[in-house]
């Protein structure tokens, strides 16, 4: 695995120059804003640095110890202790830990197990099984099954977390150092994340994007939230619509953030209305369109839905989101991503990451719908508690203990 930095005045641009040198099949690992060079850096202007890593199919690195590691690979290792900073440091802490734990007085460790039940440890003794299946004697082998086991406590499906250490089995060899391994797991799953892709602008007319999900997961703000992001930071044309004609309170709501923001705003009854205002906002940039939260069960109101997104995508260029909360439990949203499915296709936005210590349900959903996510938003407030979603930072919060 290469791993390089490449500056840019925005992440665009330095991403841009690492894909001319080191071609389209990089994988972005971090991102940082940093003080330009030079004098420049004096009077605070700054750049974007990216760090990529780079998989080489053919030329796998060469299993050497830590102390004869030829320049390439200590210089990898420098790099990413730098990029990875904490995340580091904490890993080799835990494992400190670990070891310390296990060397305890067997006579505690046997009480200790038996008071933990909340799943945890089982979840922990499963890695062990795992682990030991393969041989498992090495520290590598210990500090991949610290990262596993982090994986797991941070709620990673146990079938994705194998997924990404048979991945890096692939190109392992034996006294790679800790750095490198952990690199190459963190490489991974960003992998698994795969490209993000945001709400773009339409080739012709406006782009029209459809919120739905279940009900309370908060449809109705994160549109509040985008629609400002768009009409204040950017200055586009946006109106509002909803097809929430179930409760005057959910129209309300909408019509409240669109007098704030001053953009038009619309019930729309039906297929033919939804058509009529698109057609009606043709010389606008963005049309948000609010559904009303619904069980998934309902598949009547699933089938309006699927309706309504076909009629829009008849008339204008149309993207859907399927909203969730990082709260729900992993079954129920395995539940709903699938119900949705029979609506259309989707991407994936979800809110209330500030109300769960967990994230291992993103990259879940993520696999398992083979859908890609585009906003979390971690908080009540319009329009500041949303951002676009970030693989590296979700990554490492998989990679890190919970508090
Ligand atoms: N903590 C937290 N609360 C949120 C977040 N996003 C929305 N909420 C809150 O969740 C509640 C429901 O939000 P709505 O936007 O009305 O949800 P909705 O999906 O439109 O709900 P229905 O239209 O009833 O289906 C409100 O109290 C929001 O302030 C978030 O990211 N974090
Ligand atoms: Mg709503």
């Amino acid at each position: 695995m290469i791993i390089k930095k490449f500056t840019g005045k925005t992440e665009e641009e330095a991403v841009e120059a690492a894909r001319k040198e080191l071609g389209s099949g990089i994988v972005i690992m971090n991102v940082r804003s940093v003080k330009k060079k030079g004098i420049a850096g004096i009077f605070g202007a700054r750049q974007t640095e990216v760090t990529v890593a780079l998989e080489e199919e053919r030329e796998e690195p060469r299993p050497v110890r830590k102390e004869t590691a030829p320049v390439a690979v200590r210089d990898n290792s420098r790099n990413i202790e730098k990029k990875l900073d904490s995340l580091e440091t904490l890993l080799v802490n835990r494992l400190q830990q670990d070891e310390a734990a296990r060397s305890e007085k067997p006579a505690e460790r046997e009480e200790e197990k038996s008071e933990e039940k909340d799943g945890r440890t089982e979840k922990s003794e499963k890695a062990d099984e795992k682990l030991k299946e393969a041989g498992e004697t090495t520290e590598q082998d210990r500090f991949l099954r610290l990262l596993y086991n982090t994986m797991l406590e941070n709620e990673v499906d146990e079938k994705y977390a194998n997924q990404i250490l048979e991945d890096v089995d692939k190109t392992r060899k034996p006294n790679l150092p800790f750095d490198y391994l952990l690199a190459n797991v963190y490489q991974k799953m960003i992998l698994k994340f795969g490209k993000t892709e945001s709400i773009l602008p339409a080739k012709n007319g406006p782009r029209v994007v459809i919120f739905m999900g279940p009900t309370g997961v908060g449809k109705t703000t994160t549109i509040a939230k985008i629609a400002s992001n768009f009409c204040i930071g950017e200055q586009k044309k946006v109106a509002l619509l909803t097809a929430d004609t179930y409760r005057i309170a959910a129209a309300e709501q909408l019509r409240t953030y669109a007098n704030i923001l001053e953009v038009p705003f619309r019930v729309i009854y039906s297929e033919e209305e939804a058509q009529a205002a698109v057609k009606d906002f043709h010389d606008f940039d963005y049309i948000f369109i609010d559904t009303a939260g619904h069980s998934h069960q309902n598949t009547e109101l699933l089938d309006n839905m699927k309706k309504l997104l076909q009629a829009v995508s008849e008339v204008g260029e149309c993207q859907a989101f399927l909203v969730l909360s990082a709260t729900t439990k992993y079954r129920d949203l395995q539940r709903i991503a699938t119900s949705y499915k029979e609506v259309g296709e989707y991407q994936f936005i979800f809110t209330k990451l500030d109300e769960t210590a967990t994230l291992g349900n993103l990259l879940n959903l993520r696999l398992y719908a083979d859908a890609g996510i585009t906003f979390v938003t971690c908080g009540q407030n319009v329009p500041d508690d949303i951002e676009p979603f970030n693989p590296q930072k979700t990554v490492k919060q998989l990679l890190s203990t919970r508090h």
